[in-house]
């Protein structure tokens, strides 16, 4: 499958003719290569119903990209951007400057120190600038703030991330009650 159809599959597609839902969530990450970590924040959001768009945007390959999609992001009623990248990890620090909205950014393990470039580059942000960062790799747990985030002002996705936390603790008690006999 080529990324471009896995792009698109991890993006809502429209149903019944009817144009797809304006994304409000943006993931976005610095290569292709980032995507078998990336996609797991569109799963998640997929499951809550929430149209995302999914792009590949690099701070440094595509700085004039990075730099458009960021400025035009709120105006295009996305209300909170993931963005993923290894090593030198700039993206989402460099669109948090460029936008007001929420940025969660991933550390992507991409190199030979193990993902402790990518996370030491995105969590470490000048004050005033802020760029949430989650654990290296754990774009679902992107994909949950981001429901969280929305949730403030969305009751219905609030109601089902509450659901979400009882499903995981009953799968957690599941496997005890099961290790206890
Ligand atoms: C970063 O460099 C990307 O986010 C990726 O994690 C890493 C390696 O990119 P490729 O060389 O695989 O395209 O910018």
């Amino acid at each position: 499958i080529v990324v471009s159809q896995l792009m698109s599959m991890l993006t809502q597609e429209s149903t019944d003719n009817q144009p797809a839902a304006a994304p409000r969530v943006g993931i976005i990450m610095g290569s292709d290569s980032d995507l078998p970590v990336m996609k797991e924040a569109a799963k998640i959001l997929n499951e809550f119903n929430v149209p995302v768009e999914v792009r590949i945007v690099s701070a440094h390959r595509t700085p004039e990209l990075m730099f458009s999609y960021a400025a035009s992001a709120m105006e295009r009623g996305v209300q909170v951007i993931i963005a993923g990248a290894g090593g030198a990890a700039h993206l989402p620090g460099m669109v948090a400057a460029l936008t007001p909205l929420p940025v969660i950014g991933v550390p992507v393990r991409a190199s030979a120190v193990d993902g402790l470039d990518s996370l030491l580059s995105i969590v470490q942000m000048p004050r005033g600038v802020p760029a949430a960062t989650v654990a290296i790799n754990n774009a679902t747990n992107a994909g949950l703030l981001a429901v969280r985030m929305l949730g403030i002002g969305d009751a219905n996705l609030k109601a089902r991330m509450a659901q979400y936390l009882e499903d995981t603790r009953d799968t957690v008690l599941v496997k005890a009650e099961k290790l206890e006999k």
